[in-house]
């Protein structure tokens, strides 16, 4: 028996996992690690089927190669002879990528994605974050010049916090890293402070708070922008950060007074009056708007008025309010003001932001003849089948490639058009740090996970994917994947060397190069990252990855801290309250003003032992409430005449699906959960439990202009008996 201590990487909890091995290597217990300063003991059903998931029957262990109307296993040398052979012909231009969610939380994605689309020499990139968080970096874009530079609840010291769209109590938190939320909720009440819930069901998490508010789905922005009006009408601003374009935010949302706003969203304007007075008499607040607040029509207009609101009320970065993290392997760097539609998307037209294409046009660039279809795929770590809008068009689009290859531990439904799947080791066998998700942590933290078990002769992810983009770049696949490492190694340590800045040991990059430790290339690049980074050994600290291997629990890096002057990159180097691109977006809310909401409108929502697309293979943590059902109204269901089932039609598509009548859910919405329909799935215990694709229902035609993003809540639909 041996315990390794890990992060666990499924979902952005980022938890501390004690892990016990037999000899052979098996996991035989996954505890929380009550060591660890951030997450402190706290772990999940998830998290405690880890060994479940790594041990799956149905991983893949090789390489598989389409072979006629079958699959052959394929050594790794004949896996990248057939890619280069299938991707060589195929110009930059025509080929696409799809990067999906876990590339957020393994080191391969975060290190080697970006290499990746470079040596594609394509601007044909998509990823989940269309499907997710795009309209937040575009409004932290627009009003603080970065993408990246998203304030996050002050979750541990806050007075009040306002939470629209999201359930934590599920989801365990996004763009808001925080080990054991729900826990970090209760001690919020704990302390004598308040907590708000906006949601069209009441959650788990609803349930726990002080007051949970009902919406119509889609319309948080006139609840916002109603709060903020109130702000202004009632004398309640206080503006504490060096910022821009108060006036003009105060003109442009004069149209939206409480009682407006009250019958768009469906809150009563007493409501909305309160909660502005509420959050701008706290000792401090906090608005965080996740999912179901961006997943929508309006999505960069709330993300937009969620920080409009923070900052009205003098909340932006200050302890309490909402505040930037300094994550450990934050890159210095000159930071150009924030810009979208760069480029556009050649057959919609939609423009880009942070460099990607919305997925929700995927299909139509597949589809699409003419020059710059787009004729070769590649997925990492996605299964946008399911999890994009109108996933079932891409289901019929992707056998027109000419070649497709993924990276993928999973033959799915989206890897099996692929005519090459590279399937990245074990968890057990990858080492962890979270790049991304520590950048939005409710505390400063590090901590680094080496591999626990040995790769026995397989490509680690990292490996895989320097070797595409070898391939892609048209270095061959029997390129060395290392020296794609040294090449960035002495990018990065050039740029050090020439700035000048920190406390080098030295100005030679190759003599910095020495002195870096690590096994692999993650790891050395993880260790310049750490040595440059604003704690690093490098920097006046004493952070490096050996000092993070010392402390295998984690290290706690203190409270977040007031940084905004030194983070601000606009071109004004102010707050940007009126960006306006923003502005402009405000006359489609102002026409929905008086808008007649649809009969029946569609949301999704998350389930605690499921995580988007996949685990549905890993026994324990299907079946029970983990179900695909459509939560609907008991009201409704009488209403309709309905039965045990209901047959639902959008624009897109219809599904017949079993009905779970609740009255947690507001009457004329209804709630399917994501990333089912696994029928003939070759993952036996998925397809027992196949479910439906609530994207066979999801319009891919409408998206949240400025950022592209889908629209997977507030889809109109019609319900009628089967
Ligand atoms: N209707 C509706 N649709 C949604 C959403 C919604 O709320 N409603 N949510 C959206 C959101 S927020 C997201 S993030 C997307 C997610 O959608 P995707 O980006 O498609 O991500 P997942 O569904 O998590 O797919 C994970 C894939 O990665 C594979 N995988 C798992 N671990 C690894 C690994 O370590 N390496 C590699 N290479 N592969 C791995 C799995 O086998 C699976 O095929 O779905 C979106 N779709
Ligand atoms: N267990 C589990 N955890 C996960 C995931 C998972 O699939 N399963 N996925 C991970 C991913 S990729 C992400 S992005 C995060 C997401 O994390 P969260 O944002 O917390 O996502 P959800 O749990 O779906 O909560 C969204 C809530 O929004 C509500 N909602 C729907 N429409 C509207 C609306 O128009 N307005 C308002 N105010 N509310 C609305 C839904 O009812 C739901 O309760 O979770 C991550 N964690
Ligand atoms: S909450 Fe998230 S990080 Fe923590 S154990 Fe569960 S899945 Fe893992
Ligand atoms: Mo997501």
């Amino acid at each position: 028996m041996e315990t390794v201590h890990r992060t666990c990487p499924l979902c952005e909890a980022v938890c501390g996992l004690k892990i016990t091995l037999d000899d052979a290597g098996r996991v035989a217990e996954v505890r929380g690690d009550r060591e660890d300063p951030f997450s402190k003991g706290f772990i999940c059903p998830k998290g405690a089927s880890l060994g479940h998931l790594d041990e799956d029957p149905d991983r893949l262990e090789a390489p598989l190669v389409r072979d006629g109307g079958g699959w052959r296993e394929v050594s790794w040398e004949e896996a990248f002879a057939a890619v280069e052979r299938g991707l060589s012909p195929i110009p930059g231009p025509s080929r696409a990528i799809y990067l999906g969610n876990p590339n957020a939380h393994t080191m391969a994605g975060s290190l080697y994605g970006a290499p990746l689309v470079r040596a594609l020499g394509t601007r044909n990139v998509f990823s989940a974050s269309t499907a997710d968080q795009m309209p937040k970096h575009v409004s932290c874009g627009l009003m603080f010049g970065h993408p990246l530079s998203i304030p996050v609840p002050d979750l541990d010291r806050t007075d009040y916090l306002l939470m629209l769209g999201a359930n934590p109590l599920e989801s365990n938190g996004s763009l808001c890293t925080a080990p054991d939320f729900p826990g970090r909720l209760k001690a919020l009440r704990g302390r004598g402070g308040r907590f708000v819930v906006v949601d069209p069901r009441r959650t788990r998490t609803a349930s726990l708070a002080d007051e949970h508010v009902f919406i119509r789905p889609g319309t948080d922005a006139y609840l916002l922008a109603g709060i903020a009006h109130t702000l202004f009408a009632e004398d309640l601003v206080t503006v504490t950060v060096p910022a821009a374009g108060l006036a003009e935010v105060a003109g442009a949302l004069a149209d939206f007074p409480p009682a407006a706003c009250a019958q768009a969203c469906g809150v009563d304007a007493e409501v909305i009056v309160r909660l502005a007075r509420e959050l701008a008499s706290a000792p401090t607040a906090a608005v965080y708007g996740r999912i179901g607040t961006c997943t929508a029509e309006f999505g960069t207009l709330a993300q937009w008025l969620v920080d409009v609101i923070n900052v009205l009320t003098g909340n932006l970065d200050r302890p309490g309010g909402v505040m930037f993290p300094r994550p450990a392997t934050e890159r210095p760097g000159r930071r150009r003001p924030y810009r979208t539609g760069r480029w556009h998307s050649r057959v919609r037209g939609l423009p880009e932001a942070n460099g990607e294409l919305p997925v929700a046009t995927l299909a139509d660039e597949i589809e699409g003849s003419g020059e710059g279809q787009v004729r070769a795929l590649i997925t990492v770590a996605g299964n946008p089948v399911l999890s994009a809008p109108n996933g079932t068009r891409l289901d019929r689009v992707l056998p027109g490639l000419e070649f497709m290859v993924s990276v993928d531990p999973y033959l799915n439904e989206t890897t099996r058009h692929a005519d090459v799947i590279l399937p990245p080791p074990r968890i057990l066998q990858s080492g962890h740090f979270d790049f991304a998700l520590l950048g939005f942590a409710v505390r400063n933290y590090a901590r680094y996970s080496p591999a626990a078990l040995p790769l026995d002769g397989r490509p680690s992810e990292a490996e895989i994917l320097a070797r595409l983009a070898m391939i892609a770049s048209g270095q061959g696949a029997d390129a060395e994947p290392a020296l794609l490492d040294e090449l960035i190694l002495d990018q990065m340590l050039r740029a050090a060397a020439d700035s000048g800045a920190g406390t080098l040991p030295s100005h030679d990059p190759a003599e910095l190069r020495g002195l870096l430790d690590g096994a692999n290339g993650p790891e050395l690049r993880l260790d310049a990252m750490l040595r440059l980074g604003p704690y690093g050994e490098w920097n006046g600290g004493n952070l490096s990855l050996p000092e993070l291997l010392r402390h295998p629990h984690g290290l706690d890096l203190g409270p977040l801290e007031p940084r905004l002057p030194g983070l601000l990159s606009t071109a004004s180097g102010l707050v940007e309250l009126a960006p306006a691109a923003v502005l402009d977006d405000l006359v489609r809310l102002r026409a929905g003003l008086g808008r007649r909401a649809p009969e029946f409108v569609l949301i999704g929502r998350r389930h605690l032992r499921s995580n988007n697309s996949w685990l549905h293979n890993v026994g324990p943590l299907v079946g029970g409430s983990n179900r695909c059902t459509l939560q609907i109204n008991p009201a409704d269901v009488t209403r309709l005449g309905l039965g045990d089932k209901a047959v639902v039609r959008s624009a897109a598509g219809e599904l017949a699906v079993p009905l779970e009548p609740t009255d947690s859910i507001m009457p004329g919405v209804v709630s399917l959960p994501h990333g089912w329909g696994h029928d003939g799935s070759a993952q036996a215990v998925a397809a027992r439990n196949a479910g439906f694709s609530v994207n066979a229902l999801t319009d891919e035609t409408v998206v949240d202009p400025l950022s592209g993003n889908a629209v997977f809540n507030g889809v109109p639909v019609v319900i009628v008996c089967p």
